[in-house]
């Protein structure tokens, strides 16, 4: 397993392997490794000859107010996951390597990153989108992988890629989860022990609300259903319950043969996400 840290270097590498015709699967991550993202590396192990992991706490996702500084970074540990996830090589850029101090350019979606985490986080997805697109420059994937976790920053990426024509293919994997159904998360370790038993009842609404939308319950009033259900479990910050259209993000219509229910809390100091797909038979339509 290589390790760079230069962006030409690993540039250079991985060019000159793809001109003997190997194909490039990558997995980006904010390091803090886990079991959602070894699910991605297995998933893209299968998918490439080559698999790279990038490693970089991206300083510029953090607001003012956020967990930039005591954002996990067990760097060994994550080396000895992606060791065993048969990682061949691992990108973990300074902040300097990818931004130069007079650093001008961004790469904005505008549309899927509005709503949802958009809507509670100004300017969030500009620079996923933006770090992203440097990745995908950098390690030149022809295969992407990204959780169902955070299923809008996957559909924006999906739009970015799209609308700007990036050549790869991307891939969206299942939420990994605790065995009480907690979405695992880098961010669970803040967690007090109250906040770590309360954290379940997050998918337990999300399960219960898919079953009241396939059973043919009124879409309109999920969201104030979700909402009633977290607070009954002390869960009384949420920043959003929506049922939106899988497809588009949009507000969700009788016609959505795929929807997703989303939530995003705070539990004391620690925002936690998930979300659910519903699949939408005839007759529920
Ligand atoms: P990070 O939070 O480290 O997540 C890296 C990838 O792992 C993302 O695609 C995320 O959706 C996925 N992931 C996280 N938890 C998961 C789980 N429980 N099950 C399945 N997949 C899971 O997302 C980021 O980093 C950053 O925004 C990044 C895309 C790297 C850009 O900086």
């Amino acid at each position: 397993m290589k390790i760079f840290k230069d962006p030409k270097k690993i540039q250079q590498h991985i060019s000159n392997l793809k001109k003997r015709g190997k194909t490039v699967a990558f997995v980006p991550t904010m390091g803090a490794l886990h079991e959602g993202h070894a699910a991605l590396l297995r998933k893209a192990r299968t998918a490439g000859d080559i698999l790279v992991l990038s490693i970089f706490v991206n300083p510029l996702q953090f607001g003012p107010a956020e967990d930039f500084s005591r954002y996990p970074r067990p760097l060994k540990n994550d080396l000895a996951v992606a060791k065993k996830e048969k990682v061949d090589m691992v990108f973990t850029p300074a902040a300097a390597d990818l931004y130069a101090a007079d650093h001008s350019t961004h790469v904005a979606e505008d549309d899927l990153s509005r709503g949802l985490c958009g809507a509670v986080r100004p300017g969030h997805f500009r620079v996923v989108t933006t770090v992203v697109a440097k990745l995908f420059n950098i390690v030149l994937p022809d295969s992407a992988f990204f959780g169902q976790k955070d299923y809008q920053q996957y559909k924006v990426i999906e739009r970015m890629s799209r609308d700007l024509r990036f050549p790869v293919r991307l891939v969206m994997v299942p939420t990994a989860r605790e065995k009480d159904g907690l979405a695992m998360s880098s961010r669970n370790t803040y967690l007090s022990t109250a906040e770590r038993e309360t954290a379940p009842a997050i998918y337990q609404a999300l399960c219960a609300a898919k079953k009241d939308i396939e059973e043919g319950a009124a879409l309109n009033r999920a969201g104030s259903r979700i909402r009633a259900a977290l607070r009954k479990s002390g869960i009384r910050a949420i920043d959003y319950a929506a049922v939106l259209s899988a497809a588009d993000l949009k507000a969700a219509s009788q016609t959505d043969k795929k929807l997703v229910v989303a939530v995003a809390v705070r539990l004391g100091k620690t925002r936690l996400i998930d979300n659910i797909l519903v699949k939408r038979s005839g007759k529920n339509i």
